[in-house]
């Protein structure tokens, strides 16, 4: 690895933003497995032990996922000290930009030198779950710096497949009776997100319906699954600043992590189907098992490369 790189990595590590970008820019850009190769395997060595958080925010257009992450923003630099925090959004109207995000109410500016918050936005290719397939590796690596890195995805819980495997919390947003929780409890309970947030809660009355609405269908959720523990529901409002900081809370003394094992599988053969479709899939039946160290931040580039090979000797075969 050349110095330059190393130097690009601490810099990262430092918060630095510019480094940050020239670091996703590369990952971003085509054939950019050697260099996530070696960043990932740099950054398992520099601190294998660092645990982040992934934190989906998800809900359709409108719902104040981004207003909401606005306020979350503020808050994390009073309720966390000495942490840092990253926002990538996922959205093709996303009004977060460079160093702000841009609501109708909120606007946040951070400080140039504040280097406890980062944002990225990354535009959807519109992809099933709405993750482009650079997402998965920026947000790995986000997730080596920052102590938090949240997502926000426009869908309404059902095509959010993606992007729960790569969160360790996902939470749905909805706005007081709106269309979507309609949908979402049409949809039934096939994917139920970590939590809920019924934003708006300034419409009193129009939340406090939503809300008995959505206990009721979770409700039935115990007797369908009796051992599943009901999903929290945070009500809260941008406008009225109220919820941010239990929800934020909640957030900060989340306890698990799942797992990342599967999370990479699921990346990997998203990947291979891409590199080379079905025919890729169908002549790698079994992935490799995970190393012991499973934690590690590149089995992505471990499980990569032994699957080039594997294709790479049956494109010798035939
Ligand atoms: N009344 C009310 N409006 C809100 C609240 N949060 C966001 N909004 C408004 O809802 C609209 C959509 O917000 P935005 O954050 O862009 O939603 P996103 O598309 O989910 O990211 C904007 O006009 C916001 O000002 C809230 O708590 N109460
Ligand atoms: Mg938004």
């Amino acid at each position: 690895m050349t110095k330059d790189t190393i130097k690009l990595i601490e810099d990262s590590m430092l918060g630095e933003k510019y480094a940050i970008a020239q670091v996703i820019s590369k990952i971003e850009s085509p054939n950019s497995q050697k260099f996530r190769n070696e960043i990932f395997s740099y950054l398992t060595e520099r601190r294998s032990l660092h645990n982040s958080l992934t934190i989906g925010i998800t809900g359709t257009p409108g719902a104040g996922k981004s207003s909401l992450l606005g306020e979350i923003c503020r808050e994390f630099l009073r309720m966390a000290p000495g942490k840092k925090m990253a926002i990538v959004a996922i959205d093709p109207s996303s009004n977060i930009s460079g160093g702000s995000i841009l609501g109708d109410r909120t606007r946040i500016q951070l400080p140039r030198r504040e280097n406890a918050i980062y944002f990225r936005s990354q535009p959807s290719q519109l992809e099933l779950g709405g993750l482009n397939p650079y997402t998965y590796h920026v947000i790995r690596f986000l997730r080596s710096i920052f102590d938090y890195v949240f997502v926000e995805t426009v869908g309404i819980g059902q095509n959010e497949i993606s992007v729960s495997l790569i969160s360790d919390i996902s939470f749905l947003v909805l706005q007081p009776l709106g269309g979507d929780q309609i949908q979402f409890m049409k949809s039934g309970i096939m994917e139920v997100p970590e939590a809920f947030i019924i934003n708006k809660c300034d419409e009193i009355g129009l939340a406090n319906n939503s809300f008995h609405m959505l206990e009721t269908t979770l409700s039935f959720l115990k007797d369908v699954l009796p051992n599943q523990t009901l999903p929290p529901i945070f009500k809260t409002s941008v406008v009225k600043k109220m919820g941010i900081e239990e929800l934020l809370q909640f957030i900060i003394l989340y306890p698990n992590r799942k797992d990342k094992v599967n999370e990479a599988r699921t990346q990997i053969q998203k990947w291979i189907k891409e590199e080379y479709g079905r025919f890729g899939l169908s002549i790698v039946p079994k992935l490799p098992n995970p190393p012991a160290d499973s934690k590690s931040l590149n089995y992505f580039e471990i499980l990569e490369t032994l699957v080039s090979e594997k294709i790479k000797q049956y494109a010798k075969i035939v």
